[in-house]
């Protein structure tokens, strides 16, 4: 007899600022259905197609459900099941040689698989910690708008997401709601419905732009520029509030001379738009009270991400916006939960600590350091990596030198994953993990503003297990006895943020599983009347902090590494500037082995401005090359005017080994960082494209 359908709570673990909270139907220990929860005020009872899709994927037949080591050659993906006391030795016994060598030759790879607190970065942390082993910097995704925002508001923080609804204007700069914010664009649709006025800034006419009353296309990586333009009008027309500006902010007279220098003819022509738009934006912008700007991570993957950011978090403290709930600016909501990341990850385990401080190997140049030799400047050669939530063959810059690092004989490499991604290929040991439905975790939203805690609703697939669990099992296997490994999963949930910090409003960790989410007490319009989180405890237009690092203490327009300002060598060789964000039905890297999201989106394609598609006598739906000196891949051209003149634009990110050419768009972005926060420059990459 069938056991009668049960409901329980989880949350969407992926890299999605919606963070959703589901209700998970099982039945007989399988989850057969996840739905949105209607309870929960920013689900509003709806996910995304993708995750719609949740049990298919949990339950798919190539769920990893072993452990296996490798049998065939690296990057072939034949392996043989090991059972777990086998791969544990394995684990331990090379990592504990390397570990009493040169404990910094190990290095741990991991991103945002899942974005729980737990699965992500706490045992794991521990481990390599204790161990000593070099540090990652987490900065493939997020890390220039993040520098950006804690140098103007202390912390990544903003207007709360529900109040768009109200806003009279909203500027969706950067973003693609549709896609990749989808909660967001309901309350878009919802101020939208009340009369207000919805502005894509986005130099492709993505699914969110073709929606919106305008759409100004600028020239990628020249976002900085437009804002100094709008804050050249703002200022000579004086349409600023100075009281706000003078209880509330920091070094408005420095800005205002930077500002000058932008006038909206220099802007139109670095943007490559009219002057007028410029000019009317800023009218629009200065003269609407509810006035609210949408960012989001399009923006800042270009030399000068950090920067933009700067330019634009700056805007609404000079229109005083911030005065009303729904004006303001949001890019991400991550800094409103306190969480305890010492506690987390404990960096006091490193051995020595603080005087001792392992290196540290910024992820998006992981093609450099896995293909380095090693020397003083770079410390050891890296003899072993632990990937875990992130496929960075698939996802990181300039992929054929991922690539060679990751095909290196001499590297041990172990991958937990849930699937046989392009980077489990490489693996020495693949160790099947848990998804969200399977294990416990806590999270916090870059979206909004809500704590959320997950419970799990089934038991493991097959001999699955939780990572947590995984480095516990290796550390037991190395001899390590340090307590802080061995802690259980609820225990490092409970520990995950300060409860006595007020935004929690005393609750606690027994309160959050009970309740599955909290909202944190933040006031409606957060800085109405200041409290920025700076040094200044203002707005900083100007920052000390940026000059004691020797950087520009102002925000300024960057050109892109790659562009026509930047290097007009490469410009005259490579004209067509390539982006490649993401596609609606797939999360990064995650969801393409889902045959059925996978159909919906076709195979690779690149949209193609029918001027240059003329000049390259390319039609729609031919074959293309697109290449440059770092490598090339082929898709399927779309003729279309979505894309600028000028522009490239390839959905993404495909599995290489599920595209027809084995490759994708990382072929032929850089290693190259962003001016702050040593962030990845996915857009900031020059191609050309030729009939194949
Ligand atoms: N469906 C889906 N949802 C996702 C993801 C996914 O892969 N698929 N990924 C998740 C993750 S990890 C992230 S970080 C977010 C990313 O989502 P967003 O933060 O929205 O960022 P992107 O999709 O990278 O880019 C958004 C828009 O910015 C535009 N853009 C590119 N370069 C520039 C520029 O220089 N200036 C301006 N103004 N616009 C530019 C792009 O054309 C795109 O339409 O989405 C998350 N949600
Ligand atoms: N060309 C190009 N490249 C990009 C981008 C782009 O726009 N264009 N976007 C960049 C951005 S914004 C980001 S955030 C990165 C994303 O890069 P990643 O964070 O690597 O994201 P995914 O590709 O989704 O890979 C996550 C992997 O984690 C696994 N996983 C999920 N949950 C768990 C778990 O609980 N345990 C374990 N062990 N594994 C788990 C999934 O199966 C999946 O294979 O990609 C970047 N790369
Ligand atoms: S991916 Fe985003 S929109 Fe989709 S269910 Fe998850 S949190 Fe919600
Ligand atoms: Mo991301």
């Amino acid at each position: 007899m069938n056991a009668p359908a049960e409901f329980a709570r989880a949350v969407c673990p992926h890299d999605c600022p919606d963070t959703c909270a589901m209700r998970v139907t099982v039945e007989n220990g399988r989850a057969i259905k996840v739905n949105g929860d209607p309870d929960h005020p920013p689900t509003q009872g709806v996910l995304c197609t993708k995750v719609t899709r949740y049990a298919e994927r949990v339950h798919h037949p190539k769920r990893l459900t072993q452990p296996m080591k490798r049998v065939g050659r690296k990057g072939e993906g034949r392996f043989e099941p090991i059972n777990w006391d086998e791969a544990c030795r394995l684990a331990a016994g090379r990592l504990g040689e390397i570990a009493q060598r040169a404990p910094e030759a190990i290095l741990p790879y991991s991103y945002a698989g899942t974005m729980g607190l737990v699965q992500g970065d706490s045992i794991a942390q521990r481990f390599f910690h204790k161990l000593g082993a070099s540090r990652l910097d987490r900065a493939i995704c997020a890390a220039a708008g993040a520098a950006g925002l804690r140098y103007t508001f202390g912390s990544s923080l903003g207007m709360l997401t529900e109040y768009f609804a109200e806003s009279e204007v909203i500027l969706i700069w950067g973003a693609n709601p549709i896609a990749s914010n989808l909660h967001f664009w309901t309350r878009a649709q919802e101020a939208k419905r009340n009369g207000a006025k919805l502005i894509a800034i986005d130099p492709y006419r993505s699914l969110t732009a073709e929606k919106c009353h305008q759409h100004i296309a600028l020239k990628p990586g020249t976002d900085g520029a437009l804002a100094l333009g709008m804050m050249h009008v703002l200022i000579t027309e004086d349409r600023l509030d100075h009281d706000y500006i003078a209880a509330h902010t920091h070094g408005f007279d420095a800005l205002k001379a930077r500002a000058l220098t932008y006038t909206p003819a220099r802007v139109a022509a670095i943007c490559g738009i009219e002057e007028q738009v410029v000019v009317d934006l800023a009218h629009l912008y200065a003269s609407t009270r509810k006035a609210a700007i949408r960012m989001n991570y399009g923006l800042q993957r270009v030399r000068g991400g950090g920067n933009a950011v700067r330019a634009i978090a700056c805007l609404p403290a000079l229109t005083g916006a911030w005065r009303e709930r729904a004006g303001g600016v949001l890019l991400s909501s991550s800094g409103w939960a306190p969480v305890d990341a010492n506690a987390l990850q404990r960096p006091d385990l490193i051995p020595g600590w603080p005087q001792h401080q392992p290196r540290i190997v910024n992820m998006n140049q992981i093609g450099d350091a896995l293909t380095h030799a090693g020397d003083a400047a770079f410390g050891p050669k890296v003899e072993a990596i632990v990937v875990y939530n992130s496929n960075p063959v698939a996802v990181a810059p300039e992929s054929a030198k991922v690539a060679a690092g990751f095909a290196r004989e001499d590297l041990f490499t172990i991958v937990l994953e849930q699937f046989q991604t392009d980077t489990a290929d490489y693996a020495d040991l693949l160790l099947p993990a848990t998804t969200q439905l399977e294990h416990l975790d806590v999270h916090k939203s870059y979206g909004h503003t809500h704590v959320m805690a997950n419970l799990p609703a089934i038991a493991p697939v097959g001999e699955a297990r939780p990572n947590t669990e995984i480095f516990r099992s290796i550390a037991r296997a190395m001899g390590l006895t340090e307590p802080a490994l061995f802690e259980s999963d609820e225990d490092v949930a409970a520990s995950a943020f300060d409860w006595s910090d007020p935004a929690l409003g005393g609750a606690d960790w027994a309160a959050l599983k009970r309740e599955g989410w909290l909202k944190l007490n933040i006031a409606e319009a957060p800085f109405a009347n200041g409290g920025f989180r700076t040094p200044t405890g203002k707005c900083e237009f100007h920052s000390e902090a940026l000059a004691k690092a020797g950087l520009d203490p102002l925000p300024d327009y960057l050109p892109p590494y790659e562009s026509a300002d930047g290097a007009p060598e490469l410009a005259a060789r490579y004209p067509l500037a390539m982006i490649s964000p993401p596609a609606r039905n797939f999360l990064n890297s995650t969801f393409v082995n889902v045959e059925s999201l996978r159909a919906t989106e076709g195979e690779p394609h690149v949209d193609l401005h029918p001027a240059d598609a003329a000049r390259r006598e390319i039609a729609d739906g031919d074959e293309v090359r697109v290449f440059n000196d770092r490598g090339s891949m082929r898709a399927r051209a779309r003729v279309t005017d979505r894309a600028r003149s000028g522009l490239v634009v390839g959905l993404s990110i495909w599995w290489k080994k599920l595209a027809p050419d084995g490759r994708n768009a990382n072929e032929v972005t850089s290693q190259a960082l962003t001016d702050l926060g040593g962030s990845a420059t996915f857009y900031d990459c020059l191609v050309e494209v030729e009939r194949a």
